[in-house]
């Protein structure tokens, strides 16, 4: 059996194509941590951590995934057998609490290497693919409206993208409604338009904000208040006909649980990086499943490694009621694979290859990296 014989992860820092501006940050570029395991055969499995905004989103920065990867992860690693990733797994949750972000990296690289060893897909290892195809809409975030709808504009006409996901929380209830709904009218009637608010309303400002939202014509707002505020996501769920998603609020099964237990009528945003791992994600939305709760697939704004992953464990599940929005690889003006994932008929292909189905270009990783 094939063992772990080295651990290398690197900082790498790619420019956006224009800045991506949320309640709580804007970003002019995207830090990815990006992990490689060789195994005692020569072969090689890829993995990421990506955040947003260094520590504007959660608990993880790009340098704290980096360092505890590199002084407490990669220890538990060194001569394990590649053949059970779990088990790997495992020993690292026992030893290791929190750092979701650095154990989807981790997770990721073992599934991508077993796939590789055994020639087979990721999503193959995680049950087995129902769809080669995963829509994807876009997020607008430039903070300027008239370039928000010329850039949907382009994006509809060029099939890229139907569905647009709108940054606000930034500005008054007022303002940001004007915003949206400006946007909503000069796409029209077909184009589903949804908010993040990133936890920046009250519940005043959101009972305000989803009764506008609503009349303008908006299809869901996700996390509108801070994330510890469950219940109040289940009274705004059930006060309006506008959907509620929860995305902050909700990392693993026990967050998702109580949430359920409480009654939640809306949706959850699926991400790879909040629940530590693909494997992982996939419990999380096991539990909204039994409990009748949408799924969306979400995302940190990974790159092309990190979504690819998230891509593959998303195939595997019947229906994303609400929707997914894999498309961080577009918001970077550079990618560190060979060959980018296929985004065509307003989604993205899963790719077919073993394991991810990506393979590094070296070059790039090199310009790349903070230090190589
Ligand atoms: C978030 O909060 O949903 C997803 C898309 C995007 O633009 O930001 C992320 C994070
Ligand atoms: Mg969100």
């Amino acid at each position: 059996m094939a063992t772990i014989s080295q651990i290398n992860s690197y900082i790498v820092d790619i420019p956006t194509i224009r800045p991506h501006k949320l309640s709580m940050t804007s970003m002019a570029v995207q830090s990815m941590v990006i992990v490689r395991i060789r195994d005692s055969e020569g072969r090689e499995g890829i993995g990421e951590g990506t955040t947003i905004g260094g520590l504007a989103y959660g608990a993880e920065s790009p340098e704290s995934i980096k360092t505890n990867i590199d002084s407490y992860i990669t220890p538990l690693l060194k001569g394990k057998g590649t053949d059970n990733p779990q088990v790997v797994m495992q020993d690292i949750h026992r030893a290791i609490r929190g750092n979701s972000i650095a154990k989807s990296a981790i997770e990721t690289a073992l599934l991508d290497l077993l796939g590789k060893t055994l020639n087979v897909p990721l999503s193959t290892l995680l049950g087995g693919t129902l769809h080669s195809h995963i829509p994807c809409l876009w997020v607008l975030a430039s903070g300027d409206t008239q370039r928000d709808i010329d850039e949907a504009k382009t994006m509809i006409a060029t099939g890229r993208h139907n569905t647009f996901k709108l940054k606000i929380g930034n500005r008054s209830v007022q303002d940001d409604v004007a915003h949206v709904a400006a946007i909503k009218s000069a796409l029209g009637n077909e184009i589903s338009i949804r908010v993040d608010v990133n936890q920046a309303w009250t519940e005043s400002d959101a009972n305000l904000g989803m009764a506008l939202l609503q009349e303008a014509g908006v299809d869901i707002v996700e996390q509108p208040t801070s994330a510890g505020q469950l219940d109040s996501l289940v009274r705004l769920a059930d006060k309006y006909r506008i959907g509620v998603m929860a995305d902050e609020s909700i990392s693993n099964i026990n967050d998702c649980f109580e949430l359920a237990k409480r009654g939640f009528s809306g949706s959850v945003a699926l991400k790879i990086a909040k629940a530590g791992g693909p494997v992982q994600a996939l419990k999380v939305a096991t539990v909204c499943q039994a409990a009748g709760i949408d799924l969306y697939g979400g995302t940190l704004l990974e790159g092309s490694i990190g979504t690819a992953a998230a891509i593959h464990a998303w195939s595997t599940l019947p229906e994303l009621q609400a929707d997914s929005e894999m498309f961080g690889p577009l918001l970077q003006r550079d990618d560190i694979v060979t060959a980018p994932l296929n985004y065509h008929n307003f989604g993205v292909d899963v790719p077919r290859g073993p394991g991810l189905g990506l393979t590094l270009d070296e070059d790039k990783l090199k310009e790349y990296a903070r230090s190589y």
